[in-house]
């Protein structure tokens, strides 16, 4: 069939991926750099916190993109990426968080990487924080919960805007920032587990990150009047399991799980329902001077990571099953990942136009794709490869839903799939969750070569870049 030469995404669409350094750098202690949270959860989100950290566990090497990272912006130039997703590892620019100075030789290793991917035609985006915060700022000052992290942050962020004020442009002030409500420590270095956490204190928590985010976005603007700064929400939407009208309110409750987030980075205050919802279970912040003008620097763009969807239902006897981070009730209409995530693209058309109706401020999908396990096989020309159809029919589904978005009106500026090389997953701490276009020799044991190796569904995002997306509408 011929192509449809008018099904294109937009001509300056940033196509790319996403990496986060806890789960790709390795060199934990290397050049100065201390340890962070990310350490301190060696088997994953859901597992107990370690403290002090192991001496060996996945994370702690990872990919080596700290020593590879040449060889691998190479591999993504090859695809064709006009963005890169980087976050920058706190605790290698100020190793305890509380420090005057930082390390020059961390900013370095950021200098360098960021001047390579410029020189690969690649832009950078920047997430300030991704799941993780200097360990020290989480043992010594209890995280988040902590008011004085506003200025270590403030700090941090400074240092970054400042030196790389001409070179970069998209910033994100903290990955899933909602995820915080689920994983406390995760999100903001609270040491407890999800369910025992007191919710006085989470909120709190919570508030110091508004805060600051709202002051990131104001120095920023201050610094560079162009820079783009925005917030990530992990963004899974709820359907109600039937039509009943409970039902349907008991989805939109928990929608606003991740709403509430995004509303107060896209409206500058918080909004009446978590008011009534501080009240009616005592919560009392303790709002001082200044933060509600902060929290009016609102966001340039909304950016999300979407994966799968949920369902909710009212019925306190169905089952619930671990999701991303959350929880979900089953959804009888979906097949699900091999690690039983919901698969829905529809699903993504869906919270494109949710959020742009809501927001109306441009939207960018930042996280995407299917951890899968992939095998190694030898192809015909005798090169090592994944046939990772699977890999390719998850994207190219939600892509097409994106671009249907595209064509109801939404502004979306760009996608960047999750984990473009394999790397540590976040939830499991495994390498055999896999998302890449490129294969890393590397297993669960921390055995391997670390070799990459190009996946059948490198060939085809490449494909998809070079012709703006029209190949994904193309019969083959
Ligand atoms: C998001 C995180 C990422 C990433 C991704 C996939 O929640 O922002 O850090 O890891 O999910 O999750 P996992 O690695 O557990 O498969």
């Amino acid at each position: 069939m011929k192509k449809e030469e008018k099904k294109q995404y937009p001509s300056d669409f940033l196509w790319g991926g996403a990496l986060a350094a806890s789960q790709c750098e390795g060199a934990t202690l290397e050049d100065g750099k201390k340890w962070t949270t990310a350490d301190a959860m060696p088997y994953g989100v859901f597992s107990d916190i370690v403290i002090p950290p192991l001496e060996t566990y996945l994370k702690k090497d990872a990919i080596d993109f700290y020593h590879r990272y040449k060889e691998d912006i190479a591999l993504f130039a090859e695809m064709g990426f006009k963005m890169l997703r980087i976050s920058l590892s706190w605790a290698r620019i100020f190793p305890n968080g509380d420090e005057d100075k930082p390390n020059e030789k961390g900013l370095q290793f950021y200098d360098n990487l960021i001047d390579e991917l410029l020189a690969n035609n690649i832009e950078p985006m920047i997430t300030l924080v991704h799941f993780e915060i200097p360990l020290h700022l989480a043992i010594e000052y209890g995280g988040w919960t902590n008011r004085k992290m506003i200025d270590f942050y403030e700090k941090f962020v400074t240092t970054l805007y400042k030196r790389y004020k001409d070179k970069v442009k998209y910033w994100l002030t903290f990955n899933e920032i909602n995820v915080v409500l689920d994983a406390p420590f995760n999100g903001a270095g609270i040491q407890a587990k999800p369910d025992e956490v007191d919710k006085q204190v989470l909120y709190q928590a919570i508030h110091h990150q508004f805060v600051a985010s709202g002051l990131a976005v104001k120095i920023g603007h201050e610094i560079n009047p162009d820079f783009m700064i925005g917030c990530m929400v992990a963004n899974s939407p709820y359907y109600p399991l039937t039509p009943s009208p409970e039902d349907v309110w008991a989805a939109f409750e928990r929608d606003r799980e991740t709403l509430f987030f995004a509303d107060v980075h896209a409206r500058g205050k918080y909004p009446g329902y978590i008011q009534r919802y501080f009240k009616e279970n005592g919560i009392t912040l303790d709002i001082k001077d200044g933060d509600l003008e902060l929290m009016k620097n609102t966001v340039d763009y909304i950016s999300f990571s979407y994966y799968m969807s949920y369902c909710a239902t009212a019925d306190k006897n169905v089952k619930t099953e671990i999701g991303n981070i959350k929880s979900t009730v089953k959804n009888p209409h979906l097949q699900t990942s091999d690690w039983g995530w919901q698969i829905d693209p529809k699903g993504l058309r869906y919270v494109l136009n949710k959020f742009y109706d809501r927001y109306q401020l441009p939207l960018f999908i930042v996280e995407n794709g299917l951890g899968a396990k992939d095998d190694l096989v030898l192809d015909e020309s005798g090169n090592y490869t994944v046939e990772d159809d699977y890999r390719i029919e998850y994207l190219k589904s939600h892509l097409q839903e994106a671009y249907e978005a595209i064509q109801d009106g939404v502004k979306l500026l760009g996608y960047t799939s999750w984990g473009p090389i394999d790397i540590v997953s976040n939830t499991f701490s495994k390498m055999a969750k896999r998302y890449g276009y490129i294969y890393v020799d590397k297993n669960n044991d921390g055995t391997g070569t670390l070799n990459r190796y190009r996946k059948k569904s490198f060939y085809w995002y490449k494909e998809v870049i070079e012709t703006n997306g029209n190949s994904l509408f193309e019969d083959k």
